[in-house]
Formats: structure tokens, C-alpha cells, sequence
């Protein structure tokens, strides 16, 4: 049986913020199979972001990120289909923009590895608490019930 999956991909401030770009970047999703199953417009406080990347609380690049990642609106979008953890993750590229290959999200709307124009989640139990933590069950529309 197919490994259908959920993950979590989040267009970040610096790709939500330039016109045009959070179109292309849905569209790239939707153009590789994978389904968009829920999706919202926020804008993060600090609190949702420090608990977001608490994992990475202690290192050197947090506050930064934290700061970034509340510099303005993002869009948090939830992705089903076989092996959607991993088929995201291909579609963005490298974390570090300045090494993603143009074609990838990160390689054509990135610029380093801060401002690198998108998330997703990295693993199924990730995925699964990254999701909750932006989306209740109501707002997730998938094609697989047991998710
Ligand atoms: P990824 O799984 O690709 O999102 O990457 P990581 O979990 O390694 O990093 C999470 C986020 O931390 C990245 F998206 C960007 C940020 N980061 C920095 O800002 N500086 C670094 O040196 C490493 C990561």
C-alpha cells in the first residue's frame, strides 16, 4: 500500500512578502501531485515562533530566526500524498539557499540559509506535531482519514 503522508511547508516572510512569489510557490506544489489540504494566512508572534523552533533554542542562530520569521506574515500550508515528506523537501532545496540549484523554491526565491523562502517538516512525527501546531482537525481537508 502506498505511504501516503502529511507534511507541513510554510512559505516564509521573505517569499510571502514579495508579490507573485507565494502564487508560484503553490503552484509548484500543486504541479508536482501533491495536494494542498489546508492553508492560512498568519502572522506569527514571537511565542509561536520560539515555540515552533524551540529544538533549536539553544543555538547561536535562534533569535535571529525568530526574528525573521515573525518580520512579517507567512503561509502555512498542509500537504498530503505518497512520500509528501520527502517530495516537499526535494521541491525547496538544500536549508542553505546559497546551495540550492536553481529550479528548487530555495534556489529561486532564497538567499541564505535564514532567508531560504521556505519549511517543511523533516520526518512522519514531526510532521505530526508541526501540523497541530498550526492547524486543527476542521481546517485539514485530506483524502486519508486515519492522518
Ligand atoms: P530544514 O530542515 O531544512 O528546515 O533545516 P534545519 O532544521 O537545519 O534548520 C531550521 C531553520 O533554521 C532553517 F530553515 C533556517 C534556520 N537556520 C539558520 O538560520 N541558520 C543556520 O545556521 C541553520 C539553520
Amino acid at each position: 500500500m502506498a505511504d501516503v503522508q502529511r507534511t507541513l511547508a510554510i512559505v516564509k516572510p521573505d517569499a510571502a512578502g514579495k508579490p507573485g512569489v507565494a502564487g508560484q510557490i503553490l503552484a509548484r506544489i500543486e504541479e508536482s501531485g501533491l495536494g494542498i489540504v489546508g492553508l492560512k494566512k498568519i502572522q506569527l508572534s514571537d511565542e509561536d515562533a520560539c515555540g515552533f523552533y524551540a529544538v533549536h533554542k539553544e543555538r547561536p542562530f535562534y533569535a535571529e530566526l525568530v526574528k525573521f520569521m515573525t518580520s512579517g506574515p507567512v503561509i502555512v500550508a498542509a500537504l498530503e500524498g505518497e512520500n509528501a515528506i520527502q517530495r516537499w523537501r526535494d521541491l525547496m532545496g538544500p536549508t542553505d539557499s546559497t546551495k540550492a540549484e536553481t529550479g528548487t523554491i530555495r534556489g529561486d526565491f532564497g538567499t541564505d540559509i535564514e532567508r531560504n523562502a521556505s519549511h517543511g517538516s523533516d520526518a512522519p512525527e514531526t510532521a505530526k506535531v508541526e501540523l497541530a501546531y498550526f492547524f486543527n482537525a476542521k481546517e485539514i481537508l485530506g483524502q486519508v482519514e486515519a492522518l
